[in-house]
């Protein structure tokens, strides 16, 4: 819910006051309304950062397409492929309400000036691979997107709502995929137990640097766009995982791993920092292949962008002149959708 907007206008103090007020009240902060600089630029680096990592992520999955098991399995990994292509196409809109453009930030992103999620920088190998990436991984997007639904900004909570819904239907047609490895083959049982080894520790590296080196979560906390610390969402990870562990059969790659009696919490070994640090600065194993592909997707495609650029500037066009000839069919079409639902043609909630 939106605090009611301001009647007249104000000076930058009582502005300030009010969104001061709107976040301290859980209400939310909406396009229309006025925010601090500082408030807009964090949401729009997280938000891109966020987008970014829905699109290059569809990368690692999008290998094993035509290379799935079974049809079934194919099935199953597509319809998740593209359900991260839309993730990124909430998240690309939620960041224009804020006043970015989607071109840029995919140019910034291609030339290193934003980031993307230290995870997809990995390759996958096997098939258990796509798996694993659905019980840890979207099982840690969903640990840290579950508390960004009560986000301060309107449009980016109400994007995570339905992210996670399907982040849930994710992590499940992975562990069900691992559920079936592990009660076939020994040879299929390794190939689990091979890519768990691998994607665990950089699924803990995917909330971020500890809390101590953490230099934008105070601020995010304190505009609640973040609703909890790095640590505190990797702990609540690491609590959610080990008994799904257990019940599966594998062994997570982490000697120290224990719980402690006391706080009914897992305690586990120290996180290679080294590592993340050199992921996101370009280092990691993949981190060039996804960008030179990201690269070519851009450049070889800006034909499909100029097409529907120039469409829907015609449909601009035409919808401020009704009277322009040869496009009623078009405009019919789009009239009696609005007036069915009530809402625009394109609006996304007509689909939701
Ligand atoms: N990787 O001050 P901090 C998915 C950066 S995709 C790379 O703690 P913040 C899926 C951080 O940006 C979902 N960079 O930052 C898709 C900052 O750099 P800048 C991905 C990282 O923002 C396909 C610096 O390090 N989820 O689920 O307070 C298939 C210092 O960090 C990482 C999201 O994007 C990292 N791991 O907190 C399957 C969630 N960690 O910007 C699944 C939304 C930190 O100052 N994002 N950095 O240059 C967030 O919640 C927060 O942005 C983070 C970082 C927790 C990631």
């Amino acid at each position: 819910m939106s605090a009611p907007p301001l009647e007249r206008p104000a000076d930058d103090t009582a502005l300030q006051a009010h969104f001061d007020a709107t976040v301290a009240a859980e209400h939310r902060i909406e396009p229309r309304d006025w925010m601090p600089e500082g408030y807009r630029k964090t949401l729009i680096r997280q938000i891109a950062q966020h987008a970014h990592s829905e699109i290059i992520g569809m990368q690692p999955e999008g290998d094993w397409l035509l290379a799935a098991p079974s049809l079934r399995r194919k099935a199953i990994l597509l319809a998740k492929v593209q359900d991260e292509a839309g993730h990124g196409l909430y998240l690309y809109s939620a960041a224009e309400t804020l006043g970015a453009d989607r071109a840029d930030l995919t140019d910034k992103l291609i030339e290193g000036r934003q980031k993307y999620s230290s995870i997809f920088n990995y390759p996958t190998l096997t098939y258990a691979d796509v798996g694993v990436i659905g019980w840890l991984v979207d099982g840690a997007a969903i640990c840290n997107q579950v508390p960004l639904c009560r986000s301060s900004y309107g449009p980016y909570a109400r994007a995570m709502i339905r992210v996670c819904k399907e982040e849930s239907f994710h992590q499940r047609q992975g562990y069900e995929l691992l559920m079936t490895m592990m009660r076939g083959t020994d040879a299929q049982r390794a190939m689990v137990q091979d890519a768990v080894d691998r994607w665990w520790w950089p699924s803990l590296m995917m909330f971020g640097p500890p809390d101590t080196d953490s230099p934008n979560s105070a601020q995010s906390m304190a505009w609640g766009i973040k609703r909890h610390s790095n640590d505190e969402l990797r702990q609540r990870f690491v609590d959610m995982t080990v008994p799904q562990a257990e019940f599966l059969g594998v062994t997570l790659p982490d000697p120290e791993l224990s719980l402690d009696p006391e706080t009914g919490r897992y305690r586990f070994g120290a996180i290679d920092w080294d590592e993340l640090k050199r992921v996101i600065s370009g280092g990691g194993p993949c981190n060039v292949e996804r960008i030179t592909r990201r690269r070519a997707a851009r450049d070889d495609n800006a034909w499909v962008t100029e097409a529907a650029t120039a469409y829907a500037a015609k449909r601009t066009g035409e919808r401020a002149s009704p009277q322009a000839g040869g496009t009623s069919r078009l405009r019919g079409t789009a009239t009696e959708e609005r007036n069915e639902s009530g809402v625009e043609p394109s609006s996304p909630e007509k689909h939701s």
